[in-house]
C-alpha cells in the first residue's frame, strides 16, 4: 500500500481497510529504515494511525501541523513527498529527523526541543485571525512534552484566547522512560475507569439525596455512563482553563479518530483531543521496553537493540558520582526527563531518595538544584548542552549570581552528529563563559571527567563540566596530572607553535602535532581543562617560546573558548579552529569535521600552510 502513496491526496483516497495496511507498510518501512540508520523508533511506531488520520482528515497542504519535539515527525514525513528519501534519514545530506520547513512545504515549524508546539500553535492561529485566513492549526504534544513549562504556559494562554486551536494529545503514559509527575497521574485518571467509577458513584450519591426523584435519576445514572464519561469528567480540568476537551479515543483506531476530528468542525475556540497510544506498537521489542527504543542507533531486527557494551562519557559521569555518593551523603542527582541518557540510571537505582526526575523541565530543575544548594546538598546535574540553553537565565539568576555550589554536567557538548541543527551543543562554551561567577572545565578523556567531577563536587560554587557524546577518540592519553582550579596541563613541550586543545579536543591537538611533527615542526600542546578562567600565565609562557598559538575546540567560533583566548592574550599570532557562527544540520561527526575544517588533516594542512 505504501507503493501506491506519496502525497496526503492519496491516503485521503484509501478506504480504512487500505488505511489499515498502510499502517503496516509504515511500520516494517520505520523499522527498516531506523534499523540501518537510528533514530527515534518507539515514538513514531506508536503515532502511525493517528498521523494517517490526521493526513487523511485534515488538508495539510494549507493547515498547519507542529509536531512537539518532532521526532515523532518520521511518518508525517512518509506521507507528505519524502518516501523516496527516507532512507536517507538523519544522514549527511539527507532528510532531517525533525520536522524543517527548509526541507518540505509539509513542515511548517521547526522542532527538536521539547514544548514548544503550543505556543507555536497559538501564535499561528492569532496570526491568522488577525490576516482574516481560514486554516485549522494544529499541535501534536506528546504527554512528556507536555510536562514542560512552555507548554502550561501556552496552555494557560490559548485556554482564554479563544483562538481556534486544535492541540492533540498523544498520551502513551511515557516521556522517554515512564512519566511520573502530578500531570501524568490526572491523565491517568482521564484515561483510567477508575475515575469515572468513582465520580459515578459520587454523582449517585448526590443525586439520591434530591428528594422524591433522585432514587430514579440515579437509576438512570448508569445507562448514560459513557455520556457522563465523555461530557462531565473531563470539564473538570481542561475545560475550567478554557478548552473543549474531546476523548480520549483509541490513537489505534483510524476511524474513530476521523470521527472525533469531524466533530471539531463546529466547536469554536482551543479543542484538546486526547489520544491514547502505545509507544513502540508492532514491534515486540519496543513495546517491551519502549524507553530502550525511544531513540537508538543501528540494531539487528530480529533480536533488537544489544547492549554495545562500549562505555560513553555519560555512563562514567554516572558511575563515578556513585562512587562518590557513596562517601558524601549530601551528593544528589537531578535529571530533567534523560535519567538514562545522562547516566543517572545507575544512581537512581542505588539512590532513589538522592535522585530526581523532575519531567521536561530544565528551568525548573536548575532553580531547584539551587534551592538545594543553598540548603546545603551537593546537587549535580547533567544536562544536555542544548537543553541547557533553556535554562541561561536559571544558571545566572539563580546559581551564579548566589554563588552556590551546583555541578551542572554539560553532557552532548560539541557536535552531536545525526540529530542536528537543534541537538548540537556547540554554544555552551559561548553562554556559560559571559556568566559570572562560573568556572567551566572540560576533560580530555574519561579519567580526567572522574577527577574534575570529584574537583567541582568538593568545589562549592557554580561548575559545569563539558564533555561529547559517545566516548573516547582512538588517541590515548597516558598522564594525568591533578586538576588545580585554573591550571591547563601541557602535555607535550616544543618551540615552534603551541596547540591549545579543550575538551575533546586535546587528542585531536596531539594528532595534529604527529602529523607536524612528521615535517619536522616542532610542537607543544596545552590541554586547558578550563575555559574559565583561562590560564593565562602558561598561555603566555608558552607563546614566548613558540610564537604562535593555535586553538581548537568544538564549540562555535562566536563567544568560544578561542575567542577568550584572543581576548585575554595580547600581541600575539592566534589561529582558532572552532564550528562557524551558523546551524550545523545532521550528519556523522567526522563528516561534518571534515567540512568544517576541523579534522586532523584540515587543520595540519592549514597550521603548515601559515607557518
Ligand atoms: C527541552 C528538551 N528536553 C529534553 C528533550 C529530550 N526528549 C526528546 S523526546 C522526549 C520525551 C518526549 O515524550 P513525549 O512528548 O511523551 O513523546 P513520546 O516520545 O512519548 O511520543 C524527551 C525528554 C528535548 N527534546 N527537549
Amino acid at each position: 500500500m505504501l507503493n501506491k502513496v506519496n502525497m496526503p491526496s492519496d491516503v485521503k483516497k484509501l478506504n480504512i481497510d487500505e488505511k489499515k495496511e498502510l499502517a503496516s507498510d509504515i511500520r516494517k518501512e520505520i523499522l527498516n529504515v531506523v534499523s540501518k540508520n537510528g533514530g527515534h523508533l518507539a515514538s513514531n511506531l506508536g503515532i502511525v494511525e493517528l498521523t494517517i488520520a490526521l493526513v487523511s482528515y485534515f488538508n495539510v497542504e494549507k493547515d498547519r501541523v507542529v509536531f512537539d519535539v518532532g521526532h515523532q515527525s518520521y511518518v508525517y514525513k512518509l506521507l507528505t513527498g519524502r518516501k523516496n528519501k527516507f532512507s536517507t534519514l538523519r544522514k549527511f545530506g539527507g532528510i532531517a529527523g525533525f520536522p524543517r520547513t527548509d526541507e518540505s512545504k509539509f513542515d511548517y515549524f521547526d522542532t527538536g526541543h521539547s514544548s514548544t508546539s503550543i505556543s507555536a500553535a497559538l501564535g499561528m492561529a492569532r496570526a491568522r485571525d488577525l490576516l482574516n485566513k481560514k486554516y485549522n492549526v494544529i499541535a501534536v504534544i506528546g504527554d512528556g512534552a507536555l510536562t514542560g513549562g512552555m507548554a502550561l504556559e501556552a496552555l494557560n494562554d490559548a485556554g482564554i484566547s479563544r483562538s481556534r486551536l486544535i492541540v492533540i494529545l498523544n498520551d502513551n503514559e511515557m516521556s522517554i522512560s515512564k512519566n511520573t509527575g502530578g500531570l501524568s497521574q490526572f491523565l491517568t485518571k482521564l484515561r483510567t475507569k477508575k475515575l469515572y467509577v468513582s465520580s459515578n458513584k459520587k454523582i449517585k450519591k448526590f443525586v439520591n439525596k434530591i428528594p422524591f426523584i433522585g432514587k430514579r435519576i440515579s437509576k438512570r445514572i448508569g445507562k448514560i455512563k459513557n455520556g457522563i464519561k465523555e461530557m462531565i469528567i473531563p470539564k473538570m480540568y481542561f475545560e475550567n482553563i478554557g478548552f473543549t476537551y474531546l476523548g480520549p479515543v483509541d490513537g489505534h483506531n483510524i476511524e474513530a479518530m476521523e470521527d472525533i476530528f469531524r466533530r471539531t468542525e463546529n466547536i469554536d475556540g482551543p479543542i484538546l483531543i486526547h489520544v491514547l497510544t502505545k509507544k513502540g506498537k508492532g514491534y515486540k521489542f519496543a513495546e517491551e521496553e519502549p524507553n530502550k527504543y525511544h531513540a537508538t542507533g543501528a540494531f539487528d531486527l530480529t533480536v533488537g537493540k544489544q547492549s554495545s557494551g562500549k562505555l560513553d562519557y555519560s555512563a562514567v559521569m554516572g558511575n563515578k558520582l556513585v562512587e562518590l555518593a557513596r562517601e558524601d551523603k549530601r551528593i544528589v542527582a537531578v535529571t530533567a526527563a534523560m535519567e538514562e541518557g545522562t547516566g543517572l540510571s545507575s544512581f537512581a537505582k542505588k539512590y532513589p531518595k538522592r535522585f530526581f526526575d523532575v519531567e521536561i523541565a530544565e528551568q525548573h530543575a536548575l532553580t531547584m538544584v539551587a534551592g538545594m544548594a543553598r540548603e546545603g546538598l551537593k546537587p549535580v546535574i547533567p544536562i544536555y548542552s542544548s537543553f541547557l540553553q533553556r535554562g541561561f537565565d536559571q544558571v545566572v539568576h539563580d546559581i551564579c549570581l548566589q554563588k552556590l555550589g551546583v555541578v551542572i554536567c554539560v553532557d552532548r557538548a560539541g557536535c552531536v552528529g545525526a540529530d542536528g541543527e537543534t541537538h548540537n551543543g556547540l554554544l555552551d562554551l559561548s553562554y556559560l563563559r559571559t556568566i559570572p561567577n562560573m568556572t567551566i572545565m572540560a576533560p580530555k578523556d574519561f579519567i580526567e571527567l572522574e577527577d574534575m567531577l570529584e574537583f567541582a563536587i568538593k568545589y562549592d560554587k557554580p561548575i559545569a563540566i563539558r564533555y561529547p557524546r559517545g566516548g573516547e577518540g582512538e588517541y590515548k592519553f597516558t598522564k594525568h596530572n591533578k586538576i588545580m582550579l585554573g591550571k591547563s596541563e601541557v602535555i607535550k613541550e616544543g618551540s615552534d607553535v603551541t596547540i591549545l586543545g579543550i575538551g575533546k579536543m586535546t587528542a585531536r591537538a596531539m594528532e595534529v602535532a604527529e602529523l607536524l611533527e612528521q615535517d619536522n615542526i616542532s610542537v607543544e600542546v596545552i590541554n586547558a581543562r578550563f575555559a574559565k578562567p583561562i590560564d593565562i600565565k602558561t598561555i603566555t609562557e608558552s607563546i614566548n617560546k613558540t610564537k604562535l598559538l593555535v586553538t581548537i575546540e568544538d564549540n562555535s567560533i562566536s563567544g568560544g573558548f578561542g575567542e577568550g583566548v584572543k581576548a585575554s592574550i595580547r600581541n600575539c599570532n592566534i589561529i582558532n579552529f572552532a564550528y562557524p557562527d551558523k546551524f550545523i544540520k545532521h550528519g556523522s561527526v567526522p563528516e561534518l569535521e571534515e567540512k568544517y575544517g576541523l579534522n586532523k588533516e584540515a587543520i595540519y594542512k592549514k597550521i603548515k600552510e601559515i607557518i
